[in-house]
């Protein structure tokens, strides 16, 4: 809970002691009686009685046992006593309007939330850090300040007076020009790295994977031979196609191989290998030899469980040597009608037969991934992604007004437009970091929050 009502709201729900109301952070082992059937139920509160909160308003946090019936009621007794649900983000749009975080930083709160590697959580704990807004906010300053001379400077026009001369005035919002054009650039960078796509290729030894990542990388990378159990490492190449980074990585064979079989210690590390990376996989093409389906193809062939994979992980399955077969297949069902071949999770997925060979289905397998990239793309914007996004614009439109300053200045247009241009550029660095804000600015950063974050 965060307001000016809280340690009201909590007093008429006895969380404390009313002789002891706390004047400073507070830990309370207490009891909250939630009335029949559950009766009093143990809390810890965390009580912030001042404005020294993550929002900068009196705070609480009740720590109860995690059983949803008992959440629910616990929030419904704490509305029914005067508080509200939250509305998305809107504890750290609290804490934004209280000063306590800018803009980029709120986005970065969203970026630790959401992060599912370690790579993104680093970006996201820098920017929180405010490694995004602190260049941006002392260009935001130099240029305020020398708004602040050219202004000066207007008001003694007649004595001819001049705070800062147009040469100094030149260089250094060309360098101003340069710093944000350097930051959009870092930006930029940023986003790219992260549209890389983990497209993980799995099936049966001698389905067809490594010549499906070859056709698909447009190279001699991995090894295809007739001989089932070619792949045995994890072979990873980076393709980018139509604007998008695929990092495409091939497998070895789905099999198990007992102890005393030839070569079980290498296989076995080499399914290890392979199930890790499932596991980091956003899109996972299951490789299913459509010339020889047969009832083992499908009892050797379980897709790991789905709470080992990542949240956003998809599934497609990928029939391959479609070349081999008389006519071109529609997808599994008609493959094998009503046979019980293949595990109902497979039979279930979206299919798409390619021939490695003949080069039939490739592009629709990559007009697949294509809309699986651009639907990641889309989900990613919620944390620092989002900050790239919202940021590219503003950058961009305060490096031209500086640039049309720099003009005006050169032309000796008059210090009126100049200051105009720069006030204009101050304002877009401002909406970066939140100094200058829209509801609608706000509307965007805080929306994609889920609630009571
Ligand atoms: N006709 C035809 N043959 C293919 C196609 N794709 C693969 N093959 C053949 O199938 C055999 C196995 O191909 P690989 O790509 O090595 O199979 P894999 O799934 O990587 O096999 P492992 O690495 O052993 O698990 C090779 O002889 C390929 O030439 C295809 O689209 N059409
Ligand atoms: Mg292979």
């Amino acid at each position: 809970m965060s307001g000016e009502q809280v340690l009201e709201i909590l007093e008429k729900r006895s969380l404390f002691d009313p002789n002891d109301r706390p004047q400073s952070t507070r830990r309370i082992e207490t009891t909250l009686d939630l009335g029949s059937p559950l009766g009093k139920v143990d809390v810890s509160v965390l009580v912030w009685p001042t404005r020294r909160s993550y929002t900068g308003q009196p705070s609480a946090e009740l720590h109860v046992i995690g059983a949803l019936p008992l959440l629910d009621a616990v929030v419904a007794n704490l509305i029914e006593a005067g508080a509200r649900p939250a509305r998305p983000g809107e504890f750290t749009m609290r804490a934004f309007l209280a000063g306590r975080l800018d803009l980029t930083q709120a986005e970065a709160v969203l970026g630790v939330i959401d992060a599912e590697d370690a790579s993104t959580l680093e970006r996201a704990l820098g920017q929180l850090a405010g490694n995004l807004s602190r260049p941006l906010q002392h260009a935001r300053d130099t240029l305020l300040n020398m708004l602040a001379d050219v202004e000066a400077g207007l008001d003694f026009v007649d004595e001819d007076i001049e705070f800062i001369e147009d040469n100094t005035l030149i260089e250094r919002l060309g360098d101003l020009q340069t710093e944000l054009t350097q930051a959009a650039a870092q930006l930029r960078e940023r986003n790219s790295q992260h549209t890389s796509l983990n497209v993980v290729l799995r099936g049966l030894p001698n389905a067809g994977k490594s010549c499906l990542l070859n056709r698909l990388s447009q190279s001699e990378t991995a090894i295809v031979a007739d001989e089932a159990g070619t792949t045995r490492d994890l072979i990873t190449v980076e393709v980018e196609y139509e604007g998008h980074t695929f990092s495409l990585t091939d497998t070895a064979g789905l099999e198990h191989r007992g102890q005393d079989e030839p070569d079980w210690q290498v296989m076995s590390q080499a399914q290890l290998q392979a199930n890790r990376a499932v596991q980091h996989a956003d899109v996972c093409l299951w490789c299913i030899d459509a010339s020889d389906l047969s009832p083992e193809t499908g009892s050797s062939f379980t897709p790991p469980k789905s709470s080992d994979r990542k949240r956003t992980a998809t599934d497609r399955v990928v029939l391959t040597k479609a070349d081999l077969l008389k006519s071109p297949p529609t997808g599994l069902d008609s493959l094998h009608a009503g046979s019980e071949s293949l595990p109902t999770e497979f039979r279930s997925m979206p299919s798409i037969a390619v021939s490695s060979v003949s080069g039939e289905g490739i592009d629709e397998l990559w007009k697949v991934l294509i809309s699986i990239a651009q639907q990641h793309d889309s989900n990613e914007t919620g944390g620092v992604m989002g900050t790239a996004a919202r940021c590219r614009d503003s950058l961009r439109q305060s490096i031209d007004h500086l640039g049309t300053a720099i003009d005006a200045t050169e032309n000796q247009i008059g210090h009126e437009i100049v200051a105009a241009e720069m006030r204009l550029a101050v304002n877009q660095l401002g909406e970066v970091t939140g100094e200058v804000y829209t509801d609608d600015i706000l509307d965007r950063v805080f929306s994609r929050f889920c609630i009571g974050k």
